[in-house]
C-alpha cells in the first residue's frame, strides 16, 4: 500500500499535499457539521476532518481502534492540538475493531499492570510503551555494530541441553524423546567450547531460561542474554569491551531516538568510560565504615548494594569476588585462590552483567567441579574441549531486559519484556 507516515507530515516532510495515511482510529467525534478522527500510526497522530456526508455516514458507527486508510489533503494551517490535519476525500475501512475495548490506548488513568500484560497488543500501541522496545532495538544494534567492528563472530548455541551451567536447582526439564534434557540457563559451556574451536571472539544474543521460583521486579524465567567469549583474554580485557559496548549502545539510542525520547520525557544515563572499579573486599571495607559487617564469602544483599550504589553513582564494576560465590568455570586469582578474576557490572544497586576469566586447565576444571559438589563426568562433552588445546579465555553475560529496565529507570523488568514469562505467567 502506498502511504505516507504521519511522522513525516508532522515534520513537514510529506511529499506533496495529497496523501494517503493509514492506521488506527484512536478517537472519533461527531460534531454538527464535521466528524473528527484522531488517526494514529507507528510514527504519530493527526486529525482527520470528515466533512462529506457520505463519508461521515460510513464512519458513524466505527468503533475506536478500527484500522482505516484515509486519502486527503494536508491542511496548511492546522487548528488541531495534534499539529497536523488532513481533509478526507476518501476513507477505506480495512478492519473493524470490536467494542468495548479490553483497555484503552489513551485513557487518562492507566490500566493495572496485569490487564496491560494480558492485552499487550493494545498496551504497546501507546507510544511510550513501544518506545521501550525501540530503545532495546537501537541499544542492541549499537552493541552488535561495536562487537562486529571488534572482530566478533555472531553464533547460535543450542537451547535444549543436557547439563546445568549456573546452578542445578534452576533448570526447566524437557522430555527429549527417551532422554532427559533441559532448557539452557546460559550459553556458557558452548561459548567456551568455541574458544577451543578457534573462533577466537564470539557473541550470542539468545534466550536463557531460569526456573527461579521467586517473583521479583528484576527476574524473569526467560530472558535475553547477550554473551561474549574472547580467547587469549582475561577479565580486565572483557571489562574494557563491556564498557565500550554499553557506551556505543547508548550512543546509538541517542542517535536514533534522541528527540523522541525527550518528547516522552525519557532520559538515558551517561556512560563515561572507563567505569569505576571496586573490589569485593573494598566493598566490605566501605560497608564496615557504615557499621555493616559482612563476612568474606557472603553475598552482598540488595540493601548493601543500595548503599554501595549511592556511593558509586551510575555504572561501576565490583571485581574479584570470592570463589565460593562464583560458578565452577571462574578462574581463581593465581596469587590468592580464595578470590577470582571475576566481575559484576552494576548500575547503582542493580546487577547488569556477570563475567570473568575462565579456568582453562582441564585438571583445575575437574577440581573446581568437585569443589562445587558437581560430577565432572556429567560435563565430559565440555571438559573434552579443554584437553586438546584450549586457549586462556574470558567473557561475560548481560541481561538485555535488565539493561533496558535500568537505562530507562523502569520499575519492573516486565515493562522491558514484550511477553514476560514469570512464576505465574506463560500467556500471552
Ligand atoms: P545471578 O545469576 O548472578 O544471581 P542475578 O542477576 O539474578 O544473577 P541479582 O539477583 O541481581 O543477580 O543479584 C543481586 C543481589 O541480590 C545478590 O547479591 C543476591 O544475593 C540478591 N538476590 C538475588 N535474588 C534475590 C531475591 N529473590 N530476593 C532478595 N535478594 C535477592
Ligand atoms: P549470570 O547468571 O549472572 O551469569 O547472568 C548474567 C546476566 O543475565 C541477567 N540475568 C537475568 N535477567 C533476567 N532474569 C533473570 N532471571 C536473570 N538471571 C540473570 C543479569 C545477569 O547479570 N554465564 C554467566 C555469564 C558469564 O560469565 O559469561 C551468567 O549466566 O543481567
Amino acid at each position: 500500500m502506498q502511504r505516507t507516515y504521519i511522522g513525516d507530515i508532522l515534520r513537514g516532510r510529506a511529499n506533496g499535499r495529497e496523501v494517503t495515511v493509514a492506521g488506527w482510529a484512536q478517537d472519533i467525534r461527531n460534531l454538527k457539521n464535521v466528524t473528527f478522527i484522531v488517526l494514529r500510526d507507528s510514527t504519530g497522530r493527526l486529525q482527520v476532518n470528515v466533512k462529506d456526508q457520505k463519508l461521515r455516514d460510513a464512519v458513524s458507527d466505527l468503533a475506536r481502534e478500527s484500522v482505516i486508510s484515509v486519502s486527503g489533503a494536508i491542511v496548511e494551517e492546522p487548528k488541531s492540538r495534534l499539529g497536523a490535519e488532513i481533509d478526507a476525500y476518501s476513507i477505506n475501512i480495512l478492519n473493524r475493531s470490536d467494542a468495548p475495548l479490553p483497555m484503552g490506548v489513551d485513557d487518562p488513568v492507566e490500566a493495572d499492570f496485569e490487564t496491560r500484560l494480558n492485552n499487550r497488543f493494545i498496551d504497546l500501541r501507546k507510544p511510550e510503551k513501544a518506545m521501550i522496545f525501540r530503545v532495546e532495538s537501537s541499544m542492541l544494534w549499537g552493541i552488535r555494530k561495536f562487537l562486529k567492528e571488534q572482530g566478533f563472530v555472531e553464533v547460535h548455541s543450542p537451547k535444549i541441553v543436557a547439563a546445568a551451567t549456573e546452578g542445578g536447582a534452576e533448570l526447566f526439564p524437557v522430555q527429549y524423546f527417551e532422554k532427559k534434557a533441559y532448557l539452557n540457563q546460559s550459553p556458557q559451556l558452548y561459548k567456551e567450547i568455541l574458544m577451543s574451536a578457534g573462533l577466537d571472539r564470539v557473541f550470542e544474543v539468545g534466550p536463557a531460561f531460569r526456573a527461579e521460583e521467586h517473583n521479583t521486579p528484576r527476574h524473569l524465567n526467560e530472558f535475553t542474554s547477550v554473551d561474549i567469549e574472547v580467547s587469549f583474554a582475561d577479565h580486565e580485557d572483557v571489562m574494557g569491551i563491556l564498557e565500550n559496548a554499553i557506551g556505543q549502545g547508548i550512543k546509538q539510542v541517542k542517535e536514533d531516538l534522541g528527540g523522541e525520547l525527550e518528547a516522552l520525557s525519557l532520559r538515558m544515563p551517561e556512560a563515561r568510560v572507563p567505569f569505576p572499579r571496586i573490589t569485593y573486599e573494598r566493598c566490605l571495607e566501605e560497608l564496615s565504615r557504615d557499621g555493616i559487617n559482612v563476612n568474606f564469602g557472603e553475598d552482598l544483599s540488595p540493601e548493601q548494594l543500595r548503599l554501595l550504589g549511592d556511593r558509586m553513582g551510575g555504572f561501576y564494576f565490583i571485581t574479584k569476588w570470592p570463589s565460593s560465590l562464583r560458578p565452577f568455570y571462574t578462574m581463581p586469582d593465581p596469587e590468592r585462590p580464595e578470590i577470582t578474576n571475576s566481575f559484576d557490572l552494576q548500575f547503582r544497586e542493580k546487577e547488569i552483567t556477570s563475567g570473568a576469566q575462565r579456568v582453562h586447565d582441564p585438571k583445575m576444571l575437574e577440581q573446581r567441579f568437585r569443589a562445587k559438589g558437581l560430577n565432572p563426568t556429567d560435563f565430559e562433552f565440555y571438559i573434552k574441549a579443554f584437553r586438546y588445546g584450549m586457549p586462556p579465555h574470558a567473557g561475560w553475560g548481560l541481561g538485555l531486559e535488565r539493561l533496558v529496565m535500568i537505562l530507562l529507570d523502569l520499575p519492573n523488568i516486565r515493562e522491558a519484556t514484550l511477553f514476560p514469562r514469570d512464576r505465574t505467567r506463560v500467556v500471552p
